[in-house]
């Protein structure tokens, strides 16, 4: 794949740019999908649409805790791939850059992005459901761990369905996407909201969009410029630019 002469001079010439990446980022580096072929991710013959919601913390942490157990210790084999190192390099080059992730895997920090707006929080941390308290999941035994501060339940610090985004996070992320002049969507179906509806605050603050992914997503049809390719194979190509 060649990248377009228009977004050589759009990617050359930009001051700030904005990135959003999903699921598909990772794909390469060995983590699943969501939504994949018109199907929903199943565990345990649920889809993850129910195990992951605000309705299972409250009727069944237990539950919970297992699935994002059994998710933590299929990344510990994962490692960035080259998509998320082309995105840290990003980080170097234009006067601003910002990259925003649904993903919760922790793998943009790992390739060396300092700077990630994660609006769906991370799998390595647990939350206090009480007093707020944050601690980085190490070792992890199964079950529902305790807070040390106050001896409440303590949850995965990630966002079900139905729960709200983390403070700030959202109104950060849509500010830079109003602000900048080039608009990456990665490897994400953009189907999830509020997440989804930065493309479209960029676009009508006249960013210029581009895709890269695979397969079509329903935001195709907004983008100025689609690069069907896996994330791995097309962001190095802007590294010579
Ligand atoms: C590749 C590739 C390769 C493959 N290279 N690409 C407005 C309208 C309608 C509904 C709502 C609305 N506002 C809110 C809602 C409700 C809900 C929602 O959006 N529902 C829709 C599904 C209809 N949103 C919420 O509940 C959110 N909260 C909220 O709005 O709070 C306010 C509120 C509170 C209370 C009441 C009412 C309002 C929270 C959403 C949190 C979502 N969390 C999840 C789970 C996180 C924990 C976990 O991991 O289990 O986050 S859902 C899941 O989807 C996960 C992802 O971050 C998210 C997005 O998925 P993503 O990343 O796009 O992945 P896929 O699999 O869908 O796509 C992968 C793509 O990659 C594909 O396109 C492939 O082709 C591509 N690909 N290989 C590049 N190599
Ligand atoms: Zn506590």
């Amino acid at each position: 794949m060649e990248i377009p002469d228009i977004l050589k001079e759009k990617f050359s010439s930009a001051r700030r740019v904005c990135v959003l990446t999903g699921a598909g980022i990772s794909a390469e580096s060995g983590v699943p999908t969501f939504r994949s072929s018109g199907s929903a991710l199943v565990w345990k013959g649920m889809p993850f649409t129910e195990i992951s919601s605000a309705r299972m913390v409250r009727e069944d942490l237990g539950e919970v805790w297992e699935w994002f157990d059994y998710r933590r210790n299929l990344l510990k084999e994962c490692k960035p791939n080259p998509g998320h190192l082309a995105l840290a390099a990003w980080q170097e080059r234009f006067d601003e850059f910002t990259l925003v992730t649904q993903n919760i895997d922790n793998l943009h920090r790992t390739a060396g992005s300092r700077e990630v707006i994660e609006l769906h929080g991370n799998i390595w941390r647990a939350r206090c459901e009480s007093c707020g308290r944050l601690d980085d999941i190490v070792e992890k035994e199964s079950g529902v761990p305790i807070c040390r501060s106050c001896s409440e339940r303590m949850r995965p610090d990630v966002v079900l369905f139905g729960e709200m985004l983390p403070v700030g996070a959202f109104d950060t992320a849509a500010d830079r996407a109003t602000k900048c002049d080039l608009f990456f969507i990665i490897g994400t179906s953009a189907v999830v909201y509020p997440a989804a509806a930065l493309p479209e605050t960029a676009a009508r603050s006249g960013a210029f969009l581009v895709e890269v992914n695979p397969e079509e997503a329903p935001l195709t049809q907004y983008c100025d410029l689609s690069l069907r390719g896996n994330a791995g194979d097309v962001l190095p190509l802007f590294t010579d630019l």
